[in-house]
Formats: C-alpha cells, sequence, structure tokens
C-alpha cells in the first residue's frame, strides 16, 4: 500500500517535500490559502519540472473525510506550528505520526509534550525558496536528519528515512536529534539577526564591520551551549569551536539572504522566538550572561513593530 504524507505548510520545504515524495507516495499539500494543483519546482540542475499536485485548504479537509494519513509533516514557520496542527487535529487521529521541520527550539518539545502520537523532528540543509504561488527552486542540495527528543521512534525515524531518501533528499536517521537542533539554532543566532538588523547577506559579517558583533554573540551561546550539554560538531567544547562552525556557515552561504533578513523585507514575523528566546530562557535558567542576545531580540521586535498593520 501507498503510504501517504500530508503536508501542512507550503512553503519552500513544504513544496520541495510535497514534490520529492510525490512519485513514490499518496501527498496532501495543505495550505490555509487555495493552491493551484499545477506545480514547478527547478531542480539543483537547472531542470524544470511541472508536477499536479495534490492540494487541499485546512477547510476543506475540515469539511470532507479522509483515510488517516502514515504522516503528517509541518513545515510552516516555528511560530505558527501549533496553531497550525491545531487547525487538522480534529481530522487525523491522535496517533498519528508528526514530523516537525521547524527552525530553533520553540515547537519541538512544546509539541512532542503535547501531541499523544509519535513526534519527530527533522533538520535539513537544503537549499529551497518558493517563487510565487506556483513555483519552488531547489537551489542546493543538502543533508537531512532525523529523530525524536526521547529516543522512542528509532525505527519509525529509520523507516521516514529511507523513503525521503528514495525521493530524492539524503536523510540519516539519528539518537542526537536535540544536539543537532541546538547546533543550528547556535548558528542562526549568530547570523540570522544581525544580517536582519543591518540588511546585509551572510558574507558581509566577516567583515570588521560586522565580525565583532559575531563574537560576541558566539561568546553567549558558546557558554549556553555547555550549559545545555551541546557539543559542537566538530573540536572542544570551547568559544573557539562555535566560532569556527559559524564562520565557515558565513563562508558557505556568503551569497544567502538568511531567512530571519527574508521576513524583515517581506514584512512578517521573524523567527526571533524560536532563535533567540531559547538561548535567552536557558541563560537565566543558568544564570549566565545574555545582554547581547537580549539586544538582538529587542532590536528585531523593534523592527518587527514598524510593519504598517496588516488589514
Ligand atoms: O539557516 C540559515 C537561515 O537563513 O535561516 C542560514 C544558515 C543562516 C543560512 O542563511
Amino acid at each position: 500500500m501507498t503510504t501517504s504524507h500530508w503536508i501542512l505548510g507550503p512553503g519552500a520545504i513544504g513544496r520541495l517535500l510535497a514534490h520529492s515524495l510525490s512519485p513514490i507516495a499518496a501527498v496532501t499539500l495543505i495550505g490555509r490559502r487555495a493552491l493551484t494543483e499545477q506545480q514547478w519546482l527547478a531542480t539543483p540542475e537547472g531542470e524544470q519540472r511541472s508536477q499536479l499536485l495534490n492540494t487541499f485548504t485546512v477547510a476543506q479537509l475540515a469539511s470532507e473525510k479522509h483515510a488517516p494519513p502514515a504522516f503528517v509533516h509541518i513545515t510552516t514557520k516555528a511560530m505558527a506550528a501549533e496553531a497550525a496542527l491545531e487547525g487538522i487535529a480534529s481530522v487525523i487521529p491522535p496517533s498519528t505520526p508528526l514530523v516537525l521541520w521547524q527552525n530553533g527550539y520553540l515547537a519541538q518539545p512544546r509539541i512532542t509534550q503535547a501531541w499523544t502520537g509519535p513526534v519527530l523532528c527533522a533538520t535539513t540543509t537544503e537549499g529551497a525558496y518558493v517563487t510565487d504561488d506556483n513555483g519552488v527552486v531547489h537551489a542546493g542540495r543538502g543533508a537531512t536528519f532525523i529523530g525524536d527528543l526521547h529516543h522512542q521512534h528509532g525505527a519509525l525515524s529509520q523507516s521516514l528515512a529511507e523513503t525521503l531518501t528514495q525521493a530524492g533528499l539524503a536523510t540519516t536517521a539519528v539518537a542526537d536529534i536535540r544536539q543537532r537542533l541546538w547546533q543550528k539554532l547556535a548558528i542562526n543566532a549568530a547570523i540570522n539577526p544581525l544580517v536582519a538588523l543591518h540588511g546585509v547577506r551572510n558574507g558581509e559579517l566577516s567583515s570588521q564591520a560586522y565580525s565583532g558583533r559575531v563574537q560576541e554573540v558566539v561568546k553567549e551561546v558558546a557558554a549556553i551551549m555547555q550549559a545545555e550539554g551541546i557539543k559542537p560538531p566538530k573540536g572542544r567544547q570551547d568559544e573557539a569551536a562555535w566560532l569556527v562552525l559559524v564562520w565557515q556557515v558565513v563562508k558557505n552561504t556568503a551569497h544567502n539572504k538568511a531567512s530571519m533578513l527574508q521576513d524583515i523585507e517581506a514584512k512578517r514575523p521573524t523567527e526571533r522566538g524560536a532563535i533567540l528566546r531559547p538561548l535567552i530562557e536557558s541563560a537565566q535558567r543558568h544564570s549566565l550572561p545574555y545582554g547581547v542576545l537580549q539586544a538582538l531580540d529587542t532590536d528585531i521586535a523593534t523592527l518587527e513593530n514598524r510593519y504598517a498593520p496588516r488589514h
């Protein structure tokens, strides 16, 4: 029998998943607004593929009867994940496995605690962005890691990793997903708020104007990581190793417009609550300094508050 995957949130990662899984599984792409079924994907090799995707609005799902899905992937922004799940919770069995694709560390512990069924978390370096209502560009291939916070669903993570790999997204099931989520959070905290505040591409951070600021952020982040028991992927557990990692990512993504800068430019709420808040709260719990992180959070909040109200 074909496995069915519901994908909640038709942003870049949601559409990339839908395009990748459609040839091998039954896929339903769900959004708040109606989405055209004919969707295209530009591959990293420059090929353009058009596919008819099965698209639904949340309202349509709620008004019709459906066979329960094998997985529900939540691919919204971090702060929208819980509300998105609430929107469909009444039409899926409470034992349905969820897969959380959010940045940061906000939705993952909260949904893991609240949901009865298995909750897997994914972190990915696949690069993708949407161009319009019908298209997504798969800009660069990366790696995806899947696991659950309490090490209870290894076999499920393994089977999903195999499916995603078969779908063309290289995925590994891991026992240390919490480490990996926090490592990504450390990188995001060092890069995203600064580039968003100054309106610059990632590579600019290594210039004299910003490199000192990066070091100040990493100093606070490294101490918090140590208190949380999170090691950098390489090297010793110290500030220098975190700094090496951050500079490596700055270099690798030099031409990127970070997601937080894209959010600010589009006047959307940023993911500061999922990236900076868990760090600040951890620093408070462990009585560590967090003045630099707090200032970044306040400055981003000030920018968000300047958006004209949406009607
Ligand atoms: O993950 C990213 C983001 O933009 O959110 C980085 C690593 C900063 C790359 O742009």
